[in-house]
Order: C-alpha cells, then sequence, then structure tokens
C-alpha cells in the first residue's frame, strides 16, 4: 500500500517534469506500460493476503485511471503547445515577392516563319521541306540557270564536291514538288540557305520561304492579289504594294515586290531611304522551260513562284540594323521578343 503512494508521487512529479509529448509517452511506458511499475504491482498480487487482495485490486486501478486521466490531460497540452510552436516557425510570409521563373521565348524568325507559315496555310499552302544539301541539278540546271551564270560561282555558293553543294536558294524544292507532284500545286517551303555573302544585311547562313501556285489559268494578278494580302497581314493593312520588272532564270516575267513603306507611310524617312518603298521580295511566273523539265506541259499550266528573305522581313519588321543580331544569341537582343505575338 505504502509503494503505491510512492509510485504515485513519481509518477506525477515525472509526468509534470516532461518537456514534450515524447518525454511523457517516456514516462506513461516507466508506470503504465507492460513492464511498467504499476502494471508490476498487479504481478505481485499474489504476494497479498487473500483478504485484502479486493481491496488491493481496487486501489491499483483507481491508481491506473488517475495516472491515465493525468497523462492524457498533459499529453493534449503538449500536443497543442507543439503546434504552436510549429505554426509560428513554419510561418509562411504571403507578402513576400515570389521568385520569377524566367521563361524562353521564340527566336524572331521563327515568330517570322511561324507567322507566314500559318498567314499562307490559312490561304491553302501547304508546307513543304527540302534538303539543305542540293545538286547543281535542282539548285541551278532544272532551274534554267545557265553553266556560266554568276550565281553559281565559287564565290557565291559553297560546293561540298563537284556535284553536290549547301542550296543557296528555296526555290530547289520548287523542282523537287513539281517533279512528285501533278498539278494542281499550292505549296510554302521555308528553310535554311547558304551563300558565301557577309556584310550588315547579308550573312553566309539565312533562311527564305518560297512559295508556289501551279494549275490551270493561273495568272500575275493572282500572284499581285496574294502578295498584297501578304503585305497587309504582315506589315499593317494601310501599306500598299508595287511590282518592278526584275530578272531571275527561273521565272518570266520577274518581278521584284515592294511594300509602301510602313515607318513613315511612304512619305520617305531613313527606313526606306527616303523612296518611300521597301523591296520584300522577288517573284515571277514560272518559266515555261522549268515547267517543262518538270513534265509540265506550259501549254495547259501555269504557275507563279516567290522567294523572300526571313531575317530581312524580320528586320524590316523589328527595326533590326544588323543580321548578326541573329545568330550571336545574345539574350539581350532574344529577351526583347519574347513576349512577341507570332
Ligand atoms: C532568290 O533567292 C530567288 N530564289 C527568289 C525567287 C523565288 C524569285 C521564286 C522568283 C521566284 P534573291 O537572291 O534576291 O532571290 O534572294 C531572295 C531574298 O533573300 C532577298 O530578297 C533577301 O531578302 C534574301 N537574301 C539574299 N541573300 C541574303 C543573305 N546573304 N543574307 C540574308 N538574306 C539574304
Amino acid at each position: 500500500m505504502e509503494n503505491t503512494e510512492n509510485i504515485e508521487q513519481e509518477a506525477l512529479k515525472e509526468a509534470d517534469a516532461a518537456k514534450d509529448s515524447g518525454a511523457l509517452y517516456e514516462v506513461k511506458m516507466k508506470f503504465l506500460g507492460r513492464a511498467g511499475k504499476v502494471t508490476a504491482l498487479l504481478k505481485n498480487m499474489r504476494a497479498v493476503a487473500a483478504e485484502e487482495r479486493p481491496a488491493f485490486g481496487k486501489k491499483i486501478n483507481d491508481l491506473r485511471e488517475r495516472l491515465e486521466a493525468k497523462f492524457s490531460s498533459l499529453e493534449e497540452k503538449l500536443k497543442k503547445r507543439e503546434m504552436q510552436e510549429k505554426l509560428s516557425t513554419e510561418e509562411i510570409d504571403v507578402t513576400m515577392p515570389g521568385r520569377r521563373q524566367q521563361s524562353g521565348g521564340l527566336h524572331p524568325v521563327t515568330i517570322v516563319k511561324d507567322r507566314l507559315v500559318e498567314l499562307f496555310s490559312g490561304m491553302g499552302f501547304e508546307v513543304f521541306e527540302g534538303p539543305e544539301i542540293e545538286d547543281q541539278y535542282y539548285n541551278f540546271t532544272a532551274l534554267n540557270t545557265p553553266e556560266d551564270h554568276p550565281a553559281r560561282d565559287m564565290q557565291d555558293t559553297f560546293y561540298l564536291s563537284e556535284e553536290f553543294l549547301l542550296r543557296t536558294q528555296t526555290s530547289a524544292g520548287q523542282i523537287r514538288v513539281m517533279q512528285s507532284q501533278k498539278p494542281p500545286i499550292k505549296i510554302v517551303s521555308p528553310g535554311r540557305v547558304f551563300r558565301s555573302d557577309d556584310d550588315a544585311t547579308h550573312s553566309p547562313m539565312f533562311h527564305q520561304m518560297e512559295g508556289l501556285v501551279v494549275d490551270k489559268g493561273i495568272t500575275l494578278a493572282d500572284l499581285y492579289g496574294m502578295l498584297d494580302e501578304f503585305a497587309k497581314a504582315m506589315f499593317s493593312k494601310d501599306v500598299k504594294t508595287r511590282l518592278r520588272p526584275s530578272y531571275f532564270p527561273f521565272t518570266e516575267p520577274s518581278v521584284e515586290v515592294d511594300v509602301s513603306c510602313f515607318s513613315c507611310g511612304g512619305k520617305g524617312c531613313a527606313l526606306c531611304k527616303g523612296t518611300g518603298w521597301i523591296e520584300v521580295l522577288g517573284a515571277g511566273m514560272v518559266n515555261r522551260k522549268v515547267l517543262q523539265n518538270c513534265n509540265i506541259d506550259p501549254d495547259e499550266y501555269s504557275g507563279f513562284a516567290f522567294g523572300l528573305g526571313l531575317e530581312r522581313i524580320a528586320m524590316l519588321k523589328y527595326g533590326v540594323n544588323n543580321i548578326k543580331l541573329f545568330t550571336e544569341n545574345d539574350v539581350r537582343f532574344l529577351e526583347q521578343f519574347r513576349d512577341e505575338r507570332r
């Protein structure tokens, strides 16, 4: 009986001294666990005289109940305090400014290319991508370019061998399309082209986009109408278009296409060099000889073709004054296009 009192005092003292719920659990086990001191008292029941056993048993059970009540009220208090501590140390300051995730953006030449593909797809054009390594036949001969034409010179063309070269124009793809498809044909062909050229507006590697339409009854008026649509969608709805006579071996007649200066509205400024017009692309009616080279009867079918430089369009559209900026990959230049709408 005396022992019971001592055990209770000891348990209450240790429970009050427990600093956290973990320590309290240890104390609880020390007294009420399987090998605990209170449990051990019950195991000693046999040493108690038979008539005292019921009173002794009751006393121990009462003690157990008191201790259990004490432990659970202490446990609740400690857990509450621990939760409060946790909440205050793990507090999140929602007013702190967030760290912005840097996102990449599309390259300006890609933006222009995607925009043009979208525009021409809307007019029913399909996209064809030809190879960057071509032979003399596709890049020059089938395009009616004479053997002694200066464009074939080593100075203009990167030759890989006598026969193979890096294509100098996406026009090479025209031949591949006309040889493999029968009219009606309506394609655009964007891609990289290569020339031995290097100054502020010319680069040894640049991008072109070719357009080709072949069908019955196609005329220069169709070309004109379509290019006018293109210029209005690409630059501004107020621009005007004009055709100037020009020369390409694979088109006859050939034209250069100018748009009225979208910077000054045609009055004359630095961008249009005072002329009021800006040259944007070369075009023309597909030369009869080229159609014949592709086994298309020029008496039955006619077509138009055009070719534009994507860097040139991007330079005009975004006011870029040096073509090198497109390949230097300086993020200060590139990030200006991050939010550019396609
Ligand atoms: C041609 O390449 C013709 N194949 C275009 C064509 C296609 C005409 C179909 C008729 C029918 P040209 O050499 O002018 O044409 O080049 C077309 C455009 O490419 C030029 O207007 C210019 O914007 C761009 N360009 C030419 N050389 C370079 C260069 N070195 N760097 C960047 N852009 C260039």
